[in-house]
């Protein structure tokens, strides 16, 4: 099934990509944003293959379908995917959203609440053009978690929801820097394995699909600590990870290391910065809020045309 045109427009947030469908979206179906994520999947995964894939997109691609809500405390849904399927959360995306809201005129500074498949969360349009995001409550499921790597050995993370889940690493393997980012992939893709050959998920069984490698920042008067992040579909993420600081945010909270309000200072793989901080529900969980800089670079109508082999992209060897 195919459509005539779809308009998107394109930002980055920290150096990593946000790609909004804002027109041309087929019907999904209706219902909440997690069954219209259902129907996408099901019905319509040429749409997220058209926007994300080669030769329109390449695999580090996130995108987002922006769609009206039936909350009605919420001003938009959005459903956020990449190279290989849908994202249940993504902050940067989310950030680049507001600029995006702000550039079609629909939204100004203040606060706006946005309907996702795993929660609602509010964003804030600054008058300086930063936005902020308060995700889902996140927190800590399990500390310290081995996990025997082949070629690695043992490894020991902490798992943790941050809207996606993560297991997070401290100080073991490569170095956290960008020299390393084809040794980080590997190190982390085999951790990523290892999780799930040895049956070690999130909660109800749900794949462990984040795996988020910590070392020390570059410049410490800039940032706490840098992460290196790999994404589902084994791209890395060129920010800090809205959802990634929001784990990390939710063990620092567990670990009583971050009081209310005290703000973490996260940079990611290419020294692009979040600022997060925690509002505390109880002892272990949080709703972290991360806070980052996007800026719009490009907007275009795409063509499907009949007789073009890849006008719904070519298919992520990932
Ligand atoms: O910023 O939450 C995020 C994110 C998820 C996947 C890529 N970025």
């Amino acid at each position: 099934m195919s459509i005539a045109t779809i308009k998107v427009i394109d930002s980055h947030t920290g150096g990593e990509p946000t790609r909004i469908v804002v027109a041309g979206i087929p019907d999904l179906g209706g219902g909440s944003i997690a069954e219209q994520a259902n129907f996408f999947r099901e019905h319509h995964d040429w749409l997220r293959s058209a926007v994300a894939n080669e030769p329109r997109g390449h695999d580090a691609m996130v995108g987002g379908l922006l769609l009206p809500s039936s909350r009605p405390d919420c001003l938009c849904g959005v459903i956020f995917f990449n190279n290989i399927s849908t994202l249940h959360m993504c902050i940067h995306g989310t950030i680049g959203l507001g600029v995006i809201l702000a550039h079609l005129g629909k939204i100004s500074p203040g606060e706006h609440r946005i309907d996702t498949s795993v929660g609602v969360i509010t964003l804030t349009l600054h008058d300086d053009g930063k936005v902020s995001v308060a995700n889902v409550p996140s927190y800590r499921m399990a500390r310290q978690v081995a996990v025997q790597v082949p070629n690695y050995g043992e490894v020991k993370g902490d798992i943790a929801w941050g809207g996606n889940w993560f297991f997070l690493i401290n100080e073991q393997g490569p170095p956290v820097d960008s020299q390393h980012i084809s040794e980080l992939t590997a190190f982390t893709t085999a951790v990523k394995n290892a999780l799930a050959d040895q049956g070690i998920t999130g909660e109800n069984g749900m794949e462990i699909d984040h795996i988020e490698s910590f070392g020390p920042p570059a410049d410490a008067s800039l940032a706490d600590s840098k992460n290196f992040v790999l994404c589902p579909g084994n791209a890395y993420d060129r920010s800090p990870c809205g959802t990634g600081t929001s784990a990390k945010l939710a063990c620092l909270h567990a670990d009583k290391k971050l009081t209310a309000g005290q703000v973490w200072r996260q940079a990611g793989i290419i020294n692009s910065v979040f600022e997060g901080s925690v509002e505390p529900i109880d002892e272990t969980k949080c709703i972290p809020t991360v806070c980052g800089r996007a800026w719009i670079i490009g907007e275009a109508t795409y063509h499907f045309s009949p007789d073009d082999p890849f006008r719904h992209g070519i298919a992520s060897a990932t």
